[in-house]
């Protein structure tokens, strides 16, 4: 379906989402210059609480960074909170909305031949001291299987090596497939890529789906209306309406460079390292005014709070049904992201350990470490983690290791085998689940071994006694003194 005019909904886009960050108070402005190659990765590092807008960036640009700067800002973007945002996006993944065509959008306000644009004349930042250069962290990715046209849509991290050339990486998923599709015909993959738009998008090409399903369709789903999407001039493939840039370009079949260093989610540089494709582009179109978006990855960072939401929910939606439907409460991925907490009551023994084997066996290659807990346990609060890990668990009965398992291959602890670019490429490794529950509801006399202690008068509040009491002396108490919700 092709309709030429916009609809009366003014649709979600970067804009609307500064505009939402500004009203909550969320959005902090940067009205100072700042060089994107030497500070403005300094910047977004030390900004985990709020989102930041750069408005005095070189050539003129303006840029978003940090939004969302932690899960409590992506709950905000879901209209959920910290603790509700994972079991909704969990349902959002189960509707997802098909995209309409449209003819054209704000996206297509100018449109750049090649030799009219360079890509070195961006903001770009880079992000961290030993990085090989700048690098695009959120430029999403627009590919087609060669065999059927369905479409997918990822992250790919974009070194910048010329006004019209980028690094790719290539991880072993959908558009890497691909990528081996086109090569085996000896054809250049085109590819489209999308800077600027609302962080739905973003979580969306985060989240790991079946291959020939459109990440798309799962972005309408959390957005709850319909991605418009418009033609690309020069490849055959479709962007957002809405988006602030387009590349369009395509990746060469067989030809490899070095790529990488590059600041990555676990807080390290090297992995991914190596050999890998690069893409040309020939276009590029954008809004009149564009906004730039500059994406940080790090164990806390931006890019880490992109794969944690969609990554938890499909874990979440993955472990509801185990055994016929567990009272389960939630579910959150670990700093660095290769651990995965799993919030649930028991109904049976043996029950965390069950869901915990299919934590560790999802549509995500990361999750290594699965750890289960009760609903006592502030789960956004690590020092509640570590409590349970060392008050609840009997190593020899409750850590079990499967050794010989396949791995993330940006896992720098575990061993590579092959090399990036390359088939082979992997990590070899094992995986560990711990159940740190107590016994289930069900034996309330071995349970109740594990009450936790509460003070007679929980409402009491210190400052009404002190006047000089005031709430940081309490903030690392958790959540459950206060009454929360999670008390069952
Ligand atoms: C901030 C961020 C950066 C990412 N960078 C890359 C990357 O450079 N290369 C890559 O292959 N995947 C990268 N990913 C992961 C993929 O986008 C993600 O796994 C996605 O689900 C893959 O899509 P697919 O399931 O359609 O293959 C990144 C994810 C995030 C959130
Ligand atoms: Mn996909």
């Amino acid at each position: 379906m092709v309709s030429s005019s916009r609809s009366d909904a003014q649709p979600k886009d970067m804009r609307s989402w500064i505009a939402e960050l500004e009203a909550a108070g969320e959005l902090i402005r940067v009205d100072k210059p700042v060089d994107p190659l030497t500070q403005m990765g300094s910047l977004l590092y030390q900004c985990r609480e709020k989102a930041l807008l750069f408005e005095k960036l070189p050539h003129g640009w303006r840029a978003l960074g940090q939004a969302p700067a932690n899960v409590r800002l992506a709950a905000l973007a879901f209209g959920a909170t910290e603790e509700t945002v994972i079991p909704l996006v969990a349902e959002r993944l189960g509707t997802r909305i098909p995209t309409v065509m449209v003819a054209t959008g704000p996206v297509k306000d100018v449109a750049l031949k090649k030799g009219e644009f360079d890509l070195t004349q961006l903001p770009v930042h880079v992000a961290g001291q030993r990085d090989g250069g700048p690098v695009i962290g959120s430029g999403l990715v627009v590919t087609k299987d060669p065999d059927t046209g369905q479409r997918n849509v990822s992250f790919h991290r974009l070194q910048i090596k010329g006004p019209n050339k980028s690094g790719i990486l290539l991880y072993p998923r959908h558009s890497w497939k691909n990528y081996l599709k086109y090569q085996a015909r000896n054809e250049p993959m085109p590819v489209a890529v999308f800077i600027g738009h609302h962080p739905l998008y973003y979580a969306a090409a985060a989240t790991t789906a079946a291959y020939g399903i459109d990440e798309f369709e799962i972005a309408g789903g959390f957005l709850g209306e319909a991605v418009r999407l418009v033609k690309c001039d020069t490849v055959d493939l479709e962007v957002p309406a809405d988006a602030e840039i387009v590349l369009e370009g395509h990746i060469p079949p067989h030809y490899r460079e070095e790529e990488g260093p590059f600041s990555e989610f676990q807080d390290y540089y090297v992995t991914g390292t190596g050999k890998n494709p690069i893409v040309e582009y020939q276009h590029m179109t954008r809004r009149h005014d564009a906004i730039f978006k500059n994406l940080q990855n790090g164990s806390e960072m931006e890019g880490c709070v992109f794969h944690k939401i969609p990554m938890s929910a499909t874990i979440y939606r993955r472990l509801k049904d185990v055994g016929g439907g567990p009272n389960l409460h939630n579910v959150m991925a670990l700093p660095g992201i290769f651990g995965v907490v799993v919030q649930m009551t028991q109904r049976y023994y043996g029950e965390a350990k069950n869901l915990l084997m299919a934590a560790l066996s999802s549509e995500y290659h990361h999750p290594k470490i699965a750890i289960a807990v009760d609903a006592d346990v502030d789960i956004f609060n690590h020092t509640e983690l570590m409590w349970a890990l060392t008050t609840r668990v009997n190593p020899e009965r409750d850590v079990v290791i499967i050794p010989g398992t396949h791995n993330h291959a940006m896992d720098a602890s575990l061993p590579e085998i092959g090399a990036p670019g390359t088939p082979l490429w992997q990590r070899a490794g094992s995986k560990m689940i711990i159940d740190a529950t107590i016994p289930p509801p069900a034996d309330a006399e071995a349970r109740a071994a594990f009450e936790r202690i509460r003070p007679h008068n929980p409402q009491l509040r210190l400052e009404d006694f002190a006047a000089e009491a005031s709430l940081p002396l309490v903030r690392g108490l958790p959540a459950r003194f206060f009454g929360s919700k999670l008390v069952r």
